[in-house]
């Protein structure tokens, strides 16, 4: 049976954004119709899908109100898109606002409208500790028929925070391995003026404190008094000037190119040999993901998902948080041992097929979709 499926996300730069756009695409190549429901349009969705749809939200500003009201438009979006389209479920990512937004448009259209939810993080491990908006998550979570996070780390986290009273599932996060794969790139190693017998180096994401870039530089800064290396910093958030301000402290300049945000990132793993994620708050790190499916070994930090992502000492390296001495000798043995190194990309390979591959994800999704329409 095809289904009608809504998803709403938040369409911008960052990895819920890119879950739920790459699961809209494959559900859609799978023969079902997709309805996207947000704010713009989902950054990914870069061609023409005929059974794929984009609902713009709209926000009128009123001089009554003194704030936009969005999640009240979000909502009569929802619920003027599942009636007219006859959706059978809407996928909501993020518990506040989407899934409390599709639990209003469902109280608008009628029971038959189904509500998956999968968590991301941030909703939780931020927002969760709010006690203001802790009562919303718990509802909007035991009000959707289905809920997922993407990390088992997640799935406790949220039962320790918000306590909801419904079962989660974990549905680990994926990649479009059409498009993360190593190519060649060489060209670009060149252009940025790094010498072919320097390592490369990298750190994505949208350099928010919980990122801690700082730790990335500090460790890099040991990383290449022992190996000739560059680092990437791909990216741009609230702690960039901070972190500019370390790289001319450690008398880095030289040796560390501020990339800013990027598109087709695989064009940049493919120049790699190591990514850094040294975070104090991941519930998964999908940027794991994308670098490991293009050959390139990670360290992360012993933290929420991560070590779900990472296996220790098989597929890349976990170490605590903070402890850049360790970081920096991982990095260090990894970047200097042939041997070792090639074995752990293999692993790497491996595991990003084996274990997060994306059919068996989106199967997954489809399956659970199923399984709450059965259940009606
Ligand atoms: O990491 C961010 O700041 C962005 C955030 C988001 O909402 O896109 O990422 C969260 O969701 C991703 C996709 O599931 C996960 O890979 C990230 O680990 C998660 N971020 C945090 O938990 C901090």
């Amino acid at each position: 049976m095809k289904l009608k499926i809504g998803i709403t996300c938040y369409p911008s730069v960052g990895g819920s954004g890119v879950v739920a756009t790459e699961l809209g695409k494959l559900l859609a190549e799978k023969g079902h119709e997709i309805h996207f429901i947000s704010s713009s349009m989902p950054f990914r969705l870069n061609k023409v899908y005929p059974n794929i749809y984009f609902h713009e939200v709209e926000v009128n500003q009123y001089s009554v109100f003194k704030y936009p009201p969005y999640d009240l438009a979000l909502s009569t979006k929802i619920a003027e898109v599942a009636k007219r389209e006859k959706l059978d479920i809407i996928h909501a990512h993020y518990a506040i606002p989407h899934a409390v937004c599709a639990y209003l448009a469902k109280q608008m259209v009628g029971e038959q409208l189904k509500i998956v939810t999968t968590l991301h993080g941030t909703d939780i491990t931020v927002l969760g500790y709010d006690s203001s908006l802790k009562d919303l998550i718990k509802f909007g979570i035991e009000k959707s028929d289905a809920v997922t996070a993407v990390s088992k780390a997640l799935v406790e986290q949220t039962y320790d925070l918000v306590r909801p009273n419904k079962q989660i599932e974990t549905v680990y996060n994926f990649i479009d391995e059409r498009v993360y794969k190593k190519q060649d790139a060489s060209h670009l190693k060149k252009e940025y003026g790094i010498a072919p017998h320097e390592k490369v180096v990298i750190h994505v994401s949208n350099f928010r404190q919980v990122k801690r870039v700082q730790d990335v530089v500090k460790s890099f800064h040991l990383i290449q008094e022992k190996v000739p290396a560059k680092l990437l910093l791909v990216g741009d958030g609230p702690e960039m000037s901070v972190i500019c301000q370390l790289v001319t402290k450690l008398g880095l300049k030289e040796k560390v190119l501020f990339l800013g945000k990027q598109e087709n990132i695989e064009e940049l793993y493919s120049i790699s040999d190591l990514k850094l994620l040294l975070s104090e708050k991941e519930s998964f790190g999908l940027v794991l993901l994308e670098a490991m499916a293009c050959g390139v070994p990670c360290i992360g930090t012993n933290i929420g998902g991560i070590p779900e992502v990472i296996e220790d000492g098989e597929t890349g390296f976990i170490c605590e948080l903070g402890d850049i001495e360790s970081i920096a000798q991982r990095a260090v043995h990894l970047l200097t041992s042939q041997q070792s190194y090639q074995t752990m990309v293999s692993k790497a390979l491996a595991a990003v097929n084996e274990r997060f591959h994306s059919t068996t994800i989106v199967n997954e999704y489809e399956q659970l979709y199923y399984r709450i329409m059965e259940s009606s």
